[in-house]
């Protein structure tokens, strides 16, 4: 049986790792084989606006809350633009060109749940109600490579705060668009798409949770998650959603798209955990993607003394996959 065969795919520890590895597996599972994971990643129509003409241009640079440095030197903007993990634009790095054929004009952000009066906002009338700042976050993904990041938005409390969830409220959920004209990635239907992630409403309204609407002191470019991207730094960066259209409150733990497709590797928690080893490669250290270093790994991203206490009571959840 096929299912037995995994040691043909596992991946020792020193080797380049990727989440698109274990779709592999998946796709000859369902007996699509490897050639159904590329179908479909070609072709991509203009952009919708042309370089410059985001509406929300004007807003940027906005003000740096220096209470959020980066530790070390920011990431080169040409590496944060176009080394990305973005599936519904290809499951490999190289999606920044394709991801132009999201159109983020309009773009309406649904609040529902359990909330005291469900919502839409077009994604202008948002940005004028929040408060925008930039801080400089450390990002790291579960495939160990990391970078430094200027991102621009808002708490993700302020948001919280005017959707006014009810007191049951226990977690957020939030939901990427779906649209497989746009986004070639959701026609490979064993994906669970949408892509959806969650936080406890406690940590989304830890100050560490940002909205990241802006990258480099300009509006966030598509391939990083326009118009609306969750930032929780000391979380692996599956967590951190793109091209945000719903906030959904909710009394119930989700199941999020990468826990649905493989929870033994992918938890709801992910916090950053050298220490414990992915099932598939070891967590120890990290590359960054500016200067190529591989440098160690820290709890929780080094975001400790700002989140350790939201995981004091957790005893027997598995808080690092
Ligand atoms: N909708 C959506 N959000 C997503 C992803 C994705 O494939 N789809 N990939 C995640 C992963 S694994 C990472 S590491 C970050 C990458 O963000 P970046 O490309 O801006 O660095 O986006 C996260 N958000
Ligand atoms: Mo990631």
């Amino acid at each position: 049986m096929l299912i037995r065969s995994r040691k043909s795919w596992e991946l020792s520890e020193n080797s380049v790792t990727s989440e698109s590895r274990y779709l592999n597996r998946r796709s000859i599972l369902k007996g699509i084989g490897v050639g159904g994971l590329i179908a479909g990643t070609s072709g991509f129509a203009l952009p919708s606006f042309a370089k410059g003409e985001d509406p929300s241009a004007s807003l940027y640079p906005v003000k740096r809350n220096t209470a959020y440095e980066g530790g070390r030197a920011i990431t080169p903007e040409k590496f944060a633009t176009t080394y990305n993990n973005f599936y519904e634009f290809g499951s490999h790095k190289s999606i920044s060109k394709a991801a132009q054929a999201l159109k983020i004009r309009p773009w309406m952000v649904k609040i529902d749940g359990l909330v005291e009066k469900e919502m839409e906002i077009g994604i202008d009338d948002l940005l004028a109600k929040m408060p925008l700042e930039e801080r400089i976050y450390r990002h790291r993904c579960v495939e160990a490579w990391s970078m430094v990041v200027p991102y621009s938005g808002f708490a993700l409390s302020e948001l919280v705060k005017f959707a006014a969830p009810k007191s049951n409220a226990k977690y957020l959920v939030m939901e990427t668009f779906q649209d497989k004209s746009m986004a070639p990635g959701q026609r490979q239907f064993w994906y669970p798409w949408p892509y959806t992630e969650a936080l406890t409403l406690e940590e989304a309204n830890n100050e560490l949770s940002f909205m990241a609407t802006g990258l480099y002191g300009k509006p966030i470019p598509k391939q990083n998650g326009a118009p609306l991207r969750l930032a929780v730094p000391w979380k692996y960066g599956f967590k951190h959603i793109k091209s945000i259209v719903r906030f959904h409150f909710t009394d119930t733990r989700p199941e999020t798209f990468w826990e649905d497709l493989n929870s033994r590797e992918y938890g709801f928690w992910a916090n950053v955990n050298p220490e414990v080893r992915h099932p598939r490669w070891s967590q120890a250290n990290e590359r960054d993607i500016g200067t190529e270093e591989r440098i160690p790994t820290l709890l929780y991203n080094g975001y400790e003394e700002q989140v350790a206490h939201l995981y004091k009571d957790l005893g027997k959840e598995q808080l690092f996959k």
